[in-house]
């Protein structure tokens, strides 16, 4: 069974990545406002994937026999001066995110609790990938500059990428 530490910590987890889905969700708006039709469901799919994350580990506390306790999602900002600044704040959110996610590894060590230890492996890797993502957007971006026709194509190509549940149900 999960000690009471770590279900602690997981449960704040399900809430951070439901917080994630949620800035990610405004973030997909307010990038449809801008008229980046590709990076509104770009970060729309993102969401999804928080989502997937967020319950995830909710079935993981159940599936360990504890039980998960829960907490108001906080309110994501209400608007975005512009797209490099959603990546800015994407970048530096996912930093968050692998810290708490590292910091949950760390405990399951110390709690010698090794199959919460290999669980939060699946994450670690995750938030690599999360950064680099968010990373090369953030470069790409970056050469595009004030070039609007190049924007838009690489609006459309953001645009490209569907969710794929990282999680199909077990069989
Ligand atoms: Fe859940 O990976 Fe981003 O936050």
């Amino acid at each position: 069974m999960l000690g009471e530490k770590l279900t602690k910590a997981l449960s704040e987890q399900v809430n951070a990545e439901y917080y994630s889905a949620y800035l990610y969700l405004a973030m997909s708006a307010a990038a449809d406002k801008f008229g980046l039709k590709g990076v509104s469901s770009w970060l729309f799919v993102q969401a999804q994937e928080e989502m997937a994350h967020g319950t995830h580990i909710y079935q993981y506390i159940l599936e360990r026999g504890a039980t998960p306790s829960f907490a108001a999602i906080e309110q994501p900002p209400a608007s975005f001066a512009d797209v490099n600044v959603i990546f800015e704040m994407v970048l530096s959110h996912e930093q968050k995110v692998t810290q708490s996610i590292n910091a949950i590894a760390t405990l399951a060590m110390q709690e010698s609790d090794h199959a919460c230890y290999q669980f939060m492996m699946w994450y670690v890797d995750e938030q690599v990938e999360e950064e680099a993502s968010a990373m090369d957007i953030l470069d790409r971006l970056r050469l595009i500059g004030n070039d609007k026709g190049h924007l838009l194509t690489f609006d459309n190509e953001l645009g490209a990428r569907v969710f794929v549940n990282p999680f199909p149900a077990k069989k």
